[in-house]
C-alpha cells in the first residue's frame, strides 16, 4: 500500500509539471481529490488493509491527500498571478501618449462677429438694446415713416406672421421702441437677426443678422456719423480699409447714403462677390428723420441724431474672404470648424 501512495504522489508530480493553464490544474484536481479521484480510491481500499496496518495507512493517506491539496492551491495561485501579469501587459496604457482631444465647439462666425462688434460700440460709449424678431406693422414700417404703400411693405419683402405683424425686415424696429422710452441723449446698438422674403444669392439670404446704430442729442452731425462709423472699420479691420459713401434713401433719415468697403476678396479689382464693382455694400446710414422723432414725441428742432444698419454676414464674409454667405446658415462643420476660436 505504502508503494501505491508513493507512486500517486510521484505520478502527481510529474503531472502537474505538465499544467500549462488553470484548466488543466482544475481537471488534475478532480482526478485526485475528487469523489471518484485516485486519494478518494485509497480510502475506499483502506477496508482491505490488516486491522493492525490501517492508522499507519490511513494517516499516509491524508498526509498525501493534504499535500496534493497544498500543491494544487499553490499551482492555482501561481497560475492566476501569470494570468493576471499576462493580461496587464496586454492591455497596458502608455500614458505618456498624446490625449485625443474632444470636439468642444466654439461660436458660430456670425455670433463670433456680432461680439466683437458690440465690444467695440460698447467700449464707444454705446449700450445694447434689444428688439423682439417677431414685431408689429408699426414700429417695423410706421413709426420709421414709412408708409402703407412704401415697396418695402410688399409681400415680395416682408413675411406677415398675422394681421399687422411681421417677422422684422431690419433691426431698425428697436429705434421707435428705444426712442419713445428714453431722453436723449441716447446711444445704443441694436445686434439681431432680421427676415427678408428675398431671392437667395451669395450675398443675399432670407435670414440674416444687423447691428443698428443710434445717437439722438443735441448737435448731434453727418460728421459724428462718419467718424464713429470709420473708428469701428479700423477697429474691426485692424487696418485701414478704403470705405466711400453713396447718397440713398431710406424713409426713416434724411440724408440717407449707404457705406461700401473696398472689396478685399479681390482688393478693389473687382470680383463676381463685388460684382465687379470693386466695391461691397455693408450698411445703410444717415441723419434721423425729422418725422421720425416727431413720431416718437421728441422734438427735431431741439434734437438731431444718426443711424446705421450694417449686414452682420457680409462683414464677416469679407474680413475672412468667404465668397458666399449662404455658407454661414448650412452649417456643414467642414466650413464652420475653420472660424474655431482658439
Ligand atoms: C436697412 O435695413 C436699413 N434699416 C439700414 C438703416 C438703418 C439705414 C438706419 C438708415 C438708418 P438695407 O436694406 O440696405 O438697410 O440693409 C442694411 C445692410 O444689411 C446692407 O447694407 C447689407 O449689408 C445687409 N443686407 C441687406 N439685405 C441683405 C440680405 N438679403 N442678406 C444679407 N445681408 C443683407
Amino acid at each position: 500500500m505504502k508503494h501505491v501512495i508513493q507512486s500517486i504522489r510521484a505520478t502527481f508530480e510529474s503531472e502537474l509539471h505538465l499544467c500549462k493553464q488553470a484548466n488543466d490544474l482544475e481537471a488534475l484536481r478532480v482526478r485526485y481529490l475528487g469523489k471518484k479521484g485516485l486519494v478518494q480510491e485509497q480510502l475506499k481500499s483502506l477496508r482491505d488493509v490488516p486491522e493492525a496496518e490501517k492508522p499507519l495507512v490511513g494517516k499516509l493517506i491524508n498526509e498525501l491527500k493534504k499535500e496534493i491539496e497544498e500543491r494544487l492551491d499553490a499551482a492555482i495561485s501561481a497560475c492566476s498571478h501569470l494570468q493576471l501579469q499576462d493580461k496587464m501587459a496586454k492591455e497596458a496604457l502608455d500614458v505618456t501618449l498624446p490625449g485625443r482631444r474632444s470636439n468642444v465647439g466654439s461660436k458660430h462666425p456670425v455670433t463670433q462677429m456680432l461680439d466683437e462688434i458690440t465690444d467695440i460700440f460698447v467700449s464707444m460709449g454705446f449700450s445694447v438694446a434689444l428688439g423682439p424678431e417677431i414685431e408689429s406693422e408699426y414700429y417695423n414700417f410706421d413709426v420709421l415713416n414709412i408708409s402703407p404703400d412704401h415697396p418695402a411693405r410688399d409681400m415680395q419683402d416682408t413675411f406677415y406672421v398675422a394681421p399687422g405683424m411681421v417677422l422684422r425686415t431690419h433691426t431698425s424696429n428697436s429705434q421707435g421702441r428705444v426712442m419713445e422710452n428714453a431722453n436723449p441723449p441716447i446711444r445704443i446698438i441694436c445686434p439681431g437677426r432680421v427676415f427678408r422674403n428675398e431671392t437667395i444669392d451669395a450675398s443675399h439670404h432670407v435670414f440674416f443678422h444687423q447691428v443698428e446704430g443710434l445717437y439722438v442729442d443735441e448737435n448731434v452731425s453727418m460728421q459724428d456719423l462718419l467718424s464713429t462709423l470709420s473708428e469701428f472699420v479700423r477697429r474691426l479691420f485692424k487696418k485701414d480699409v478704403e470705405v466711400r459713401l453713396r447718397s440713398s434713401y431710406f424713409p426713416f433719415v434724411e440724408p440717407g447714403v449707404e457705406l461700401d468697403m473696398s472689396c478685399l476678396l479681390c482688393e478693389g479689382k473687382g470680383c463676381a462677390t463685388c460684382k465687379h464693382t470693386g466695391w461691397i455694400e455693408v450698411l445703410g446710414a444717415g441723419m434721423v428723420h425729422p418725422q421720425v422723432l416727431r413720431n416718437v414725441g421728441l422734438d427735431p428742432e431741439k434734437y438731431t441724431g444718426y443711424a446705421w444698419g450694417l449686414g452682420v454676414e457680409r462683414m464677416v464674409a469679407l474680413r475672412s474672404g468667404i465668397r458666399d454667405i449662404r455658407l454661414f446658415a448650412e452649417n456643414d462643420m467642414r466650413f464652420l470648424s475653420q472660424f474655431y476660436a482658439v
